[in-house]
């Protein structure tokens, strides 16, 4: 399978290409097709062309029919969608095979269900002194925004580009995607897929390319789109808006976060470790919701960090940054943090293995104390397997620590006093809190951050809602 553009049903040719690299040992495996401004532009096309034809005039029975061929359809080439992502992000097989492909057959299952069991609202109304009956009848219902465009990054490519392209298409927009340049393989296989389940041609397209200058810039700042929902990095969210601003575009923004975790000295000590081991070495750190900042209370500080430590030190097959570009840029912050004044845990550099993956983009899982709370390290998003432990004295400190960021995305709370976790989770600046636990998602929940995190949120019904306008009937009775 080469990536290539799918504009109105048709895998199109193109002539510009770029080269994709294997993260695992830094090879070229393929090519990627570079979408120019006229590319993008027929998929825009195309797009509102569907609005206007059968795709357009579908009920909602006949989309969640669609969304669950589409499920089945990713499912029955599911070794082929777990490969693809590994190849093109080197990460885990297991971690490929267990959530990104399965969540994305999940995103399409979860929103069939979710918009074919939406009720409508109706207001009965009555106004004392209106003429005739004095009574009415309001009742809303949604229609779709029209052309969509869809913008998702690198490091949970299917994932993150289905938990947008469903909600979508479910509530009866036209959808023009643009997966990461790093990351174009299971995007062009979904693209397959959905073709072979019907989907009436345009209804959704698929364009490939960089952002800025490229594809992405064509595609957000373009005239005939209606809407433009984002997950990637503030700093392009930023760009996304000033461009977005020109024609009032509506956002949906997922971005960056700084996410800190909260350990009480009651917590469970073991399962704190265990926890933090997982919400800051998973995928190599390269899930926004990681755990970049660690506070624990002073009592058990000493032993946290040395059991975290000790842990991140014996990690093993653990997956490459995903990007020459992006393992330089996780180096810098380490030298930094080392300038910075940090003491060194674990990490701070380049493995070894002594195969082809010497020439990949790996770096070392990394556990650093002692720095201020003003330091770069522990401000700036790093989206590497690093965090940094600090101690803290009581619940006050612990709350002003983690509030103190531009970001807000996530947080973690560790802690057996069932009281102290609901003093604290409501009063963390972060669009999401787990207790106890890190990243159990239900599909049904409000996703999104707070502050430089994100604009709106995502999941169940507010997906549905960004999607989808209120349109408000009133009839008198
Ligand atoms: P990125 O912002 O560099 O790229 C994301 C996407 O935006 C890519 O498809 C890229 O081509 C496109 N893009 C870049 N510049 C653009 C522009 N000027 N106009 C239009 N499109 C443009 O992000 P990334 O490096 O792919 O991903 C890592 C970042 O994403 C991290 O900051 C991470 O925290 C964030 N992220 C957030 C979430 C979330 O749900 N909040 C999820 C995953 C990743
Ligand atoms: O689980 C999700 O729905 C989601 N949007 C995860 C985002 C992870 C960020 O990298």
């Amino acid at each position: 399978m080469k990536p290539a553009h799918y504009v109105n049903g048709v895998f199109a040719p193109t002539e510009a290409t770029f080269p994709l690299l294997s993260p695992v040992d830094g090879s070229q495996v393929g090519v990627v097709p570079e979408a120019s401004r006229d590319v993008v532009d027929a998929a825009v096309r195309a797009a509102r062309a569907a609005l206007d034809g059968p795709w357009g005039r579908t009920s909602v029975e006949e989309r969640c029919a669609f969304l669950r061929r589409i499920a089945d359809g990713i499912e029955a080439r599911f070794d082929e969608f777990v490969a693809a992502e590994v190849a093109d992000t080197g990460k885990p097989r297991d971690l490929a095979a267990t959530v990104d492909i399965p969540r994305a057959i999940g995103n399409f299952r979860a929103y069939a269900d979710l918009s074919y069991g939406r009720p409508e609202r109706a207001y009965p109304t009555t106004v004392p002194g209106w003429s005739g009956s004095g009574q009415a009848l309001n009742y809303t219902v949604r229609r779709p925004l029209g052309v969509v465009a869809i913008i998702s990054p690198w490091n949970l490519p299917l994932l993150l580009l289905t938990w947008k392209v469903a909600p979508a298409l479910a509530a009866g927009n036209a959808v023009v995607a643009k997966p990461s340049e790093e990351t174009p393989s299971t995007a062009t296989l979904l693209a397959e897929v959905i073709g072979e389940a019907g989907l009436p041609d345009g209804a959704f397209n698929l364009v490939h390319g960089h952002g800025a200058g490229a594809a992405g810039e064509y595609l957000t700042s373009h005239p005939r789109v209606d809407a433009i929902a984002f997950t990637g990095a503030s700093a392009t969210g930023a760009a996304i808006m000033r461009n977005a601003a020109e024609h009032v575009t509506p956002l949906s923004f997922e971005l960056g976060g700084k996410n800190p975790a909260l350990v009480f000295a009651d917590a469970d000590l073991a399962e704190a470790v265990e926890g933090t081991v997982r919400s800051s070495f998973t995928h190599s750190g390269q899930i926004c919701l990681c755990t970049e900042r660690v506070y624990v209370q002073r009592p058990v500080f000493d032993e946290f960090v040395r059991t975290l430590a000790e842990r991140a030190r014996a990690l093993t097959g653990y997956g490459p940054m995903i990007s020459a570009e992006h393992r330089d840029k996780v180096l810098s912050y380490y030298r930094l943090a080392v300038e910075e004044g940090a003491t060194v845990l674990a990490g701070g550099g380049v493995p070894t293995f002594g195969d082809a993956r010497d020439s990949g983009f790996y770096v070392e899982p990394t556990v650093l104390t002692g720095l201020p709370q003003s330091a770069r390290t522990v401000r700036e998003e790093i989206f590497g397997p690093v965090c940094h432990v600090a101690p803290f004295d009581d619940e006050d400190e612990a709350i002003r620590l983690a509030n103190d960021s531009p970001y807000g995305l996530a947080a973690t709370v560790w802690t057996t006093d069932l009281s102290r976790a609901h003093r604290v989770a409501p009063r963390v600046e972060a669009g999401i809190v787990w207790v106890n636990c890190w990243n159990l998602r239900d599909l049904r929940t409000p996703f999104g951050g707070v502050k430089a995190s994100g604009i709106g949120r995502e999941g169940g019904e507010y997906s549905l809602d960004f999607f989808s306008e209120p349109v408000n009937v009133c009839v008198k009775i």
